[in-house]
């Protein structure tokens, strides 16, 4: 029995673990009492990764679709040579726009995926690249690229004062706290005397540990933040030596947001008005702090771009960033040391770049091209009309919203690939899935980055931190897998193109960079390890990797001489803008609309609102994970089910102005009265709707994608969405005990 250092790439938070091995297995796995960041933090769904691999439901083989709708395994090379050969028969006819790519979140999983796919992607001309991005906070991106960029981080996990979450649940995403032990900032804040103001329709585990919790009617976040965007104004309460210096468009703003009065906001979000003035004056009286907004309000607004865009203007009229003079705790540890400089860069061009979409006049923006319209390009004929999708990591059948016309999009592709573990929703449909291995199997880095760009606060380190894990396990017995990034290295081997290791995104954050002069050639010929990809991607940064290899369990690498911001150079002119005319123009008609759902809200009781579970969006089915609960319910305040006659565990149909779906009611009392709070990532198709206490409910299947919609992003309503609530009836046990004999339940 050995035990040996990694960290789990479960969620994003990347704990440093210790893993113990028996015959070449994974047993145990428990936290790391001396990493000096995670200090012996883990959650249960790290210690359960012995299982999660072991998951007999994981594919181990590759498998092909055939016409009959069973699956054939097949060898990872055979699948390789067919995809190649479909693949150009695709580029033949209907040329490079017909083929796409849609990156998931578990991208992360493979850090060479994204490039090499992208530079695949480049060298075949494809055109349409998409992601879940678009689905999850876009107008962070957009809002940032229309606002400027500060030149030197903002204080966010920098010991802030004060806190503002909106609609953020970092207690269960690890989101808008510094990763870490999430034990260790509460204490930290304790100790500090930090104000927590959580804005929630749900009391959330974070809004329990938080000094205030303001509960809200959901969807009126835009209302909210330009309230306290206007009492910070009208009451002077902002940093008026940073705002002159650096900042453009306070007269905009100022008149922008006057008519949202605490009186008026009160009312609308139904909030006491003596909140919304404390909120803003205790956000502004303290000297350092960050705010940041979750998927709630960017989902429940449908007005992502305006909501991030006042995101970042309150956090720039407190000043909340880095100045001259001021050491950055988080330069970067395998990224190159930048140089940080106490100066705005001014705005720059966030949308209406190629390719434009046929749908809703959407174009490529700072966020990516808007999802919401994939099903469609693939859907409708015509010059444009995608015919083949490659998934990097993602599950879009059970993620993307409307269900039944992403099912029905992806069913009617010539040629679909997924590199998944299990077969998902999106994979079932694939005519190739490529088996991969998991982590544990897999060489992996992790490390703080200089600021990103997407948000101010959202996500990141507090310190200077970076770990390094090797593979620890082959993969099982009589397994054949590949890692991800090996199909695209293959396809190009076969097609006879090069690839190179340009820094891929999926979407653009901060300030134009200079293309690469000369990107990494990778070598077509000998094919390199993941680990001669991991130290080419690392090359010229800040700490060696080797360096970061000498320290098997991660560490904390301070620069020798500390980065210290440096002032404004001579002479420079940009400024941040806080007065942009379309987002004024869009704070007026939020203003006017009252209420972005009501269009569809006629005839509706209810709100249905986004959450999250320890499920990681459709991944993470497993007993291990759910506890005997492998559905999502749809959560109602119990005085609403006491009101339709609703017990524990009923089934009940909750229809949208798209579609109806069966769900299992359970209550929660910390919901606020008049929502219904559901995770996404489950479900399955109508067909299996019987099986609804087995897979779940589809939210998506609710969604509609050309309603009510980000005119940037085109994120559709997500959260918010007006539903009903009708008490069903029992299934049919037998239906559902012949169907189960037919296949493997809990797979969305
Ligand atoms: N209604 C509604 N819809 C939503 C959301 C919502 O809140 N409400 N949230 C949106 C958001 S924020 C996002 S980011 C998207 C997510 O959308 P997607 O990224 O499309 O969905 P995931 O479920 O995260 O997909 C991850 C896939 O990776 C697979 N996987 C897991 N581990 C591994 C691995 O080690 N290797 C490989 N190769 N595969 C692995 C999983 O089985 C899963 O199929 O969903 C969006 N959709
Ligand atoms: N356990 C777990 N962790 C995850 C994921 C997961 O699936 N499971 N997914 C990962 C991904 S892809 C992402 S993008 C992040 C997301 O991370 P978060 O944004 O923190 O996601 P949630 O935990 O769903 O928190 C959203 C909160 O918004 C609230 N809300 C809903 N509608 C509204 C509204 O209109 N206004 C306001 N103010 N609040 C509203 C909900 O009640 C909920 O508490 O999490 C990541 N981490
Ligand atoms: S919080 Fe849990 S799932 Fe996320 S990295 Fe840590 S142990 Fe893994
Ligand atoms: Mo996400």
């Amino acid at each position: 029995m050995i035990e040996q250092h990694s960290f789990c790439r479960v969620c994003v938070n990347g704990c440093s673990i210790l893993v113990r091995i028996e015959d070449g297995r994974a047993t145990k796995v428990r936290a790391d009492p001396t990493n000096p960041v995670y200090r012996g933090y883990t959650c249960f769904r790290g210690r359960a990764l012995p299982e999660l691999m072991a998951d007999p439901r994981r594919q181990l083989h590759s498998t092909a679709l055939q016409p009959d709708g069973t699956r054939r395994r097949v060898g990872a090379d055979q699948a390789m040579d067919e995809i190649a050969e479909r693949l150009q028969g695709v580029i033949e006819t209907h040329g490079p726009d017909s083929v796409a790519l849609y990156t998931g979140m578990a991208v992360s999983k493979c850090q060479p995926l994204l490039t090499l796919a992208h530079s695949f992607a480049d060298r075949i001309g494809v055109t349409r690249r998409w992601s879940a991005n678009t689905l999850d906070q876009p107008g962070k991106q957009i809002a940032h690229g229309l606002h400027g960029y500060w030149l030197a981080p903002p204080q966010a996990f920098d010991e802030p004062e004060v806190v503002l979450w909106v609609g953020i649940n970092p207690l269960m995403s690890y989101m808008g706290l510094p990763m870490g032990s999430p034990r260790r900032f509460f204490k930290e804040c304790e100790k500090r005397g930090t104000t927590l103001i959580m804005v929630d329709p749900r009391r959330t585990e974070a809004a329990r540990r938080s000094t205030r919790h303001l509960q809200p009617r959901p969807g009126q976040d835009v209302a909210i933040l330009a309230c306290l965007v206007r009492t910070i104004l009208i009451e002077g309460l902002y940093d008026r030596e940073f705002v002159e210096s650096n900042v453009d468009g306070l007269d905009a703003l100022n008149a922008a947001v006057a008519p949202f009065t605490p009186e008026v906001v009160s009312l609308r979000a139904d909030l006491p008005a003596e909140d919304l003035l404390w909120t803003a004056r205790t956000f502004a009286a303290a000297k350092r702090g960050y705010v940041v907004a979750g998927t709630g309000p960017n989902m429940g607004t449908a007005r992502g771009t305006v909501l991030e865009y006042l995101v970042l203007a309150l956090d720039t009229l407190c000043g909340h960033y880095l100045r001259a003079g001021e050491v950055v705790r988080t330069p970067g540890t395998l990224t190159p040391g930048p140089v940080f400089r106490a100066q705005a860069h001014p705005p720059v061009a966030a949308f209406g770049f190629e390719p434009q979409l046929r749908f809703r006049g959407f174009t490529d923006t700072l966020a990516g091209l808007p999802v919401s319209a994939m099903a469609e390009e693939m859907l409708t004929p015509g010059p444009g009309q995608v015919r083949a999708l490659f998934v990097l990591n993602g599950n879009p059948a059970a993620t993307v919203t409307d269900q039944l016309q992403v099912v029905e999009a992806l069913e009617s592709l010539e040629l679909l690939v997924t590199t998944d573990i299990h077969l998902t929703a999106t994979a079932r449909r694939a005519h190739y899935n490529l088996a991969p291995r998991m982590q544990l199997e897999v060489p992996s880095t992790k490390g703080d980055f200089p600021p990103s760009y997407y948000a101010n606060s959202y996500l990141g380190y507090s310190d200077a931190y970076a770990h390094y894990t090797p593979a620890l396990v082959e993969p099982p017995d009589g397994a054949d897998l590949i890692e991800e990034w090996e199909l695209y290295y293959g396809l190009a081997q076969r097609l006879g193109l090069q690839l190179d290791l340009t820094p891929a995104r999926f979407f653009v954050s901060g300030p134009p960079a200079p293309p690469v002069a000369n990107p990494t050639q990778v070598d077509m010929t000998t094919k390199p390890s993941t680990d001669d990809l991991l130290d080419l991607m690392s090359r010229g940064s800040r700490v060696p990797l080797s360096e970061v290899k000498r320290h098997p369990g991660g560490a904390l690498f301070p620069p020798e001489e500390p980065f210290v911001v440096q002032p404004k150079q001579e002479g420079w002119a940009g400024r941040l803008d806080v007065g942009n005319s379309l987002m004024m123009r869009d704070l007026a008609e939020v203003l006017a609309d009252g209420d972005t759902a009501q269009q569809l809200a006629g005839g509706y009781d209810f709100r249905l609102l986004c959450r999250r579970m320890h499920q990681l969006n459709s991944a993470l089915h497993h007993p291990a994970i759910d506890k005997g609960r492998p559905y999502n319910p749809a959560f109602m305040n119990p005085a609403d089910m006491a009101a339709l006659g609703l017990s524990d565990g009923d089934l009940v149909e909750i229809s949208s102005s798209r579609a109806t779906t069966p769900a299992v009611v359970v209550g929660d009392d910390e919901l606020r009265e008049g929502t219904v709070s559901m995770s996404h990532g489950f479900g399955d198709t109508p067909d299996r709707d019987h099986l609804v206490r087995e897979v779940g409910t589809s939210a998506n299947r609710l969604l509609s994608n050309d309603r009510v919609y980000d005119p940037y992003s085109g994120q559709p309503l997500m959260s918010n969405v007006p539903i009903n609530v009708r008490k069903l009836g029992p299934v049919d046990p037998r239906a559902a005990a012949r169907e189960r004999d037919g296949r493997t339940a809990g797979e969305p």
